[in-house]
């Protein structure tokens, strides 16, 4: 029946990922602001559960509406994924992942903070990590060391100037997605190299920029902006040092498979 109204067949479920995401916080924003999304509503567990609901989908060929982002394998895992234009531009447009740092670290670990400064990588550098431990089924530590002893080229403009040291301290604090365990794990190796002793903390977003914040952590490599994580960067943003973008060209939105032929924009979605 071709006039089957998606909306209903799924309950007005996105099917979303953590609560502390702030791509949960901005689906619960277009839920707000697009008219015809009143009455649906963000299914919130984890992005595991999320990729196992997609996945039966698609096997099943049935409709579902996801929250997407990028970097990350479920569109190489998935290859017919599509985005979901946002005329309202709730999700904004293209992103950057920043690194922030605690008020003081370049004075108190002047190394290490240029060091997390010149660190700077692409979308593909990322994702090559991302992909090769989900098809390996290796740790993404695992892979993010060796892809640190691969790429010495890229790693020693990070570390360059950076003078060694004898096991300071450093504590990076993290968000538990893929993405960020990759960065902080091949900023850890390279600081590690230098002879720092480092930490990840993986935390809620809002406990990241809070501990940097209030200087329990030293930096975070995992902010992203200017839409993803607004509402917690203006929360903090006078007690950090923003470094700026270490990557360019992150994006998130609604995501559905192709076989959704009818249903292109956030606005196709029934009421
Ligand atoms: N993500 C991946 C995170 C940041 C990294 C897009 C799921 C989020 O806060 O939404």
């Amino acid at each position: 029946d071709s006039s089957t109204n998606v909306g209903e067949e799924i309950d007005y479920t996105i099917t979303g990922i953590e609560p502390g995401a702030g791509i949960s916080v901005t689906t619960e924003k277009a839920i707000e602001e697009y008219e015809n999304l009143d009455g649906w509503q963000v299914e919130q567990s984890s992005t595991a559960a999320m990729i196992t609901e997609l996945e039966k989908a698609i096997n099943n060929e049935e409709p579902i509406v996801v929250t997407g982002w990028n970097p990350h394998w479920m569109f190489t895992k998935f290859d017919n994924l599509k985005y979901l234009e946002d005329p309202q531009g709730v999700y904004g447009e293209v992103e950057q992942i920043k690194s922030l740092a605690r008020k003081g670290l370049a004075e108190e670990k002047p190394n290490a903070y240029k060091l997390i400064d010149q660190f700077n990588w692409s979308v593909e550098d990322m994702e090559g990590i991302m992909y090769e431990s989900s098809d390996s089924g290796e740790d993404i530590a695992t892979v993010a060391k060796r892809w640190v002893e691969d790429n010495p080229d890229k790693v020693a403009e990070w570390t360059e100037g950076v003078e060694d040291v004898n096991g300071v301290s450093v504590e990076l604090v993290s968000t538990p997605w893929d993405s960020e365990r990759a960065s902080a794990n091949v900023v850890a190796e390279a600081l590690k190299q230098k002879g720092f002793e480092v930490t990840i903390t993986p935390v809620d977003v809002a406990v990241m920029f809070e501990a940097v914040a209030n200087g329990d952590g030293d930096a975070t490599m995992a902010a992203w902006m200017p839409q993803t994580h607004a509402d917690f960067y203006e929360d903090f943003k006078d007690d950090f040092v923003d470094l700026g973008a270490n990557l360019d060209g992150a994006k998130i939105g609604l995501v559905v498979p192709e076989y959704m032929e009818e249903i292109n924009s956030i606005e196709d979605l029934e009421a």
